[in-house]
């Protein structure tokens, strides 16, 4: 395990150095990420003051109203995954359709983001996050986006809340670093991340308790009557990075209302799986995996149950 306080530059480049292969176009990838997400975290503290707070009176694809921090959030990261020249294509819950940058035309990898997830909690001040999931260009064509979850090469969030932590894995363990802003370095602070496998938390938004079928209220109700506590923050990176580090359920379901549940397959579900699973626990749809599914469209919902192993496979269990 790496030394508490490491630099996460240096932690990329000594997992670099594991794989002989390798050709630095990962570290390189991963880099990128950073520095945007240090300029988004700068942006982030400074939205109670600066006129950014406030919508752009914009919608998005989903037909949500943008936020400023929102618009400003996917542009930070636009420029430099562009620049970075390791991204053949861009894919963004703010972008439609995906984008092809001129510097990436040989780049190896394609990155679907949600660049400020939460975005609804950000004139609350509630922590609101970055999701990236990387995959392999394969054909240069929208399949590169739509391959399963489990083929990932990289993925991981960022969290903008009391402090910015970044947590990633490229499937080697899942390692968490908090930004030291005095000297604008990510240090290790969570090495090889572990859920455990039973929490004491289920984090669910119960106010649609009437839309569940009777199977997911009877599961919910069986957690309660054992004394799990319900800790729902309604910002999918702070609630699964509290899971993460305390275990238990976080789960968006299937309900009468949203028959594929409301959070995105490619750059919500799918890279926190990816980390959840390298964590050790377990991340389903109600029926499999997630790492398992195969995407269809970029913007496509789908439930997710993800958290402590044996909490997610009892509570996706439909035999009793
Ligand atoms: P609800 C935030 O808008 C988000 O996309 C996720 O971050 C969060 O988990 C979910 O929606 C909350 O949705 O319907 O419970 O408010």
């Amino acid at each position: 395990m790496s030394a508490i306080g490491m630099d996460l530059n240096r932690f990329i480049l000594e997992e670099e150095r594991k794989y002989p292969k390798a050709t630095g176009s990962l570290t390189i990838a991963l880099t990128a990420i950073t520095s945007a997400a240090k300029i988004i975290a700068a942006h982030v503290r400074m939205a109670g003051l600066a006129d950014v707070l406030g919508a752009t009176g914009l919608t998005n694809v989903q037909g949500e109203e943008v936020q400023k921090l929102d618009e400003l959030s996917n542009r930070i990261l636009v420029q430099h995954l562009s620049d970075s020249g390791q991204f053949y294509a861009l894919a963004s819950e703010e972008m439609e359709e995906p984008l092809y940058p001129e510097k990436g035309k040989n780049g190896k990898y394609v990155i679907a983001f949600d660049p400020l997830d939460g975005s609804s909690n950000i004139d609350v001040n509630v922590s609101i996050g970055t999701i990236f999931s990387i995959h392999k260009k394969v054909s240069g064509t929208i399949d590169d986006f739509l391959q399963e979850g489990e083929k990932q090469v990289a993925a991981g969030y960022i969290i903008y809340g009391s402090s910015t932590v970044l947590v990633y894995s490229t499937g080697n363990g899942v390692n968490g670093f908090t930004l030291d802003p005095s000297v604008g370095l990510f240090l290790l602070s969570h090495p090889d991340m572990n859920i455990p496998g039973r929490g004491k938390i289920y984090s669910i938004n119960e106010g649609y308790y009437k839309r569940w079928d009777d199977s997911l209220r009877s599961k919910v109700d069986s957690f309660k009557e054992r004394g799990y506590s319900l800790r729902y923050i309604g910002s999918m990176v702070s609630d699964v990075h509290r899971t993460l580090i305390k275990g238990g359920i976080f789960a968006y379901p299937a309900d009468s209302k949203s028959p594929s549940g409301k959070l995105r397959l490619l750059y919500e579900a799918s890279p926190m799986a990816y980390l959840v699973e390298h964590a050790g626990g377990k991340a389903s749809n109600g029926v499999t995996d997630i790492l398992k599914v195969k995407p269809e469209k970029l913007h496509q919902r789908v439930p997710v149950f993800l958290g402590s192993r044996e909490d997610i496979e009892e509570m996706i269990n439909h035999n009793d």
